[in-house]
């Protein structure tokens, strides 16, 4: 078997994603995601460029041989773009390898450690009343964890979700030039307490709670959030402070007992070295689509198991239905899975990428079509065409840009 097309389609039904579609000489097809929010064409260039030239003419089972030409033999290694690009190829090589199987692609991977794959969902408000409809509201769709963010008094925007703007109004994600938002990390620390203890008086001690603090807070900040949500027991505080100071979570982890999780921005092992061997975090959140594809977080997870930490991948509205399939099927299989975070797509995107994975009282499946089970529509995928689009930049009070 050889590979004799590599193709990168980038489409926009209502926000972007980049797919890259491998094709063999016998007829099997593979898809991998390569989205990048915000950055897609620099993956998809660097797919087209240089990547999809050197894929013709190899044999599409060797997954790890692949996975290693791409990584090392590119000599520059790591970061967001090139790991998104060798993600699309490494899963659409595990594709292709199922799919001539006739076999999911979790059976290749050890088969089914669960019946079925935990989800948490969004909840988001501009205020707390509107915060506990929200949260009402994933319930009623059937979750049974969920993730609260909430707008802050002062502040016009309600931060790390997508959307809105300087007034609070709905935003189309598609813009061409970023959001701006402002931020004050004192009025978030003073308010995120009462956001909890609000949502747990409504719902009760037993729902899980899980936050992220989107990189935004010092190590000592950090802490004192961490200490000051312990009576509300959270299910994590995530990315409680910039990903690129392995040590912070140190300073965090001796004043408190709340479970922390890291890792979305992450897309190497390297990022966690000092996390995992030291015990600092309790879930690791990495896409596949970002992590370099499914063969290198595997053995993350791997590395993770012994110090009984957990897999949380991410999976927002910006991975797409084939980084997701790719997650749901690798979370079946792994023993040390925890929690999937599932947004869920717009209908219109569920229409470019049929998918055989189902999501029935707050859990997944993969399903049990051959392969990953997504088949791009590419004709549909087509008429929606490349939108420019940026994630918001965040100001503090003195106009200083902040992590967003
Ligand atoms: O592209 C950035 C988003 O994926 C990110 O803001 C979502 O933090 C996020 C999460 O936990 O889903
Ligand atoms: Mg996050």
């Amino acid at each position: 078997m050889k590979i004799v097309d590599a193709t990168t389609v980038v489409t926009s039904p209502g926000r972007n994603f980049v797919t890259l579609k491998l094709t063999t000489d016998d007829g099997v097809t593979g898809l991998g995601d390569a989205t990048l929010n915000g950055r897609e064409l620099a993956v998809a260039g660097y797919l087209t460029e240089h990547v999809a030239p050197l894929l013709t003419g190899l044999d599409p089972h060797r997954i790890e041989d692949t996975w290693q030409y791409l990584y090392r033999g590119a000599y520059w290694r790591r970061g967001p773009v090139t790991m998104a690009a060798v993600a699309a190829v490494d899963v659409a090589l595990w594709d292709i390898k199922a799919k001539a199987a006739g076999l999911p692609l979790y059976q290749l991977l050890g088969g089914a450690s669960r019946e079925r794959v935990r989800t948490y969902g969004h909840a988001d408000g501009r205020d707390l009343p509107e915060l506990l409809d929200s949260v009402r509201a994933r319930l009623a769709e059937g979750y049974s964890a969920v993730r609260i963010q909430s707008g802050i008094p002062g502040l016009k925007a309600v931060y790390g979700v997508h959307g809105t703007d300087a007034t609070g109004a709905s935003v189309p994600h598609q813009r061409a030039r970023p959001l701006v938002e402002d931020w004050d990390t004192d009025a978030y620390l003073r308010h995120t307490p009462a956001v909890f203890e609000a949502v747990r008086a409504e719902f009760g001690p037993e729902l899980p709670l899980l936050h992220d603090a989107h990189h935004r807070l010092s190590p000592i900040q950090a802490a004192r959030l961490a200490k000051d949500l312990e009576p509300y027991r959270p299910f994590w505080l995530e990315d409680c402070t910039p990903a690129e100071n392995q040590e912070a979570l140190r300073l965090v982890r001796r004043h408190s007992t709340t479970p922390l999780a890291v890792g979305e921005v992450f897309n190497t092992v390297y990022d966690y070295q000092t996390l995992i061997t030291e015990q600092l975090i309790d879930y690791v959140r990495s896409a596949v689509t970002h992590f370099g594809g499914l063969t290198p977080l595997r053995k993350l997870v791997d590395l993770a198991a012994p110090y009984q930490i957990r897999s949380a991948f991410h999976g927002p509205e910006d991975i797409s239905p084939v980084g997701m399939a790719a997650a749901i099927h690798l979370d079946l299989a792994v023993h040390n899975f925890g929690i999937q975070e599932y947004a869920g797509h717009t209908p219109l995107t569920e229409a470019v990428f049929r998918h055989a994975y189902t999501f029935t009282d707050g859990h997944l499946h993969p399903g049990e079509a051959p392969g990953l089970g997504v088949e791009l529509d590419e004709e549909l995928a087509a008429a929606h065409p490349y939108a420019p689009a940026y994630l918001p930049v965040n100001r503090l009070r003195d106009g200083s840009v902040h992590d967003w």
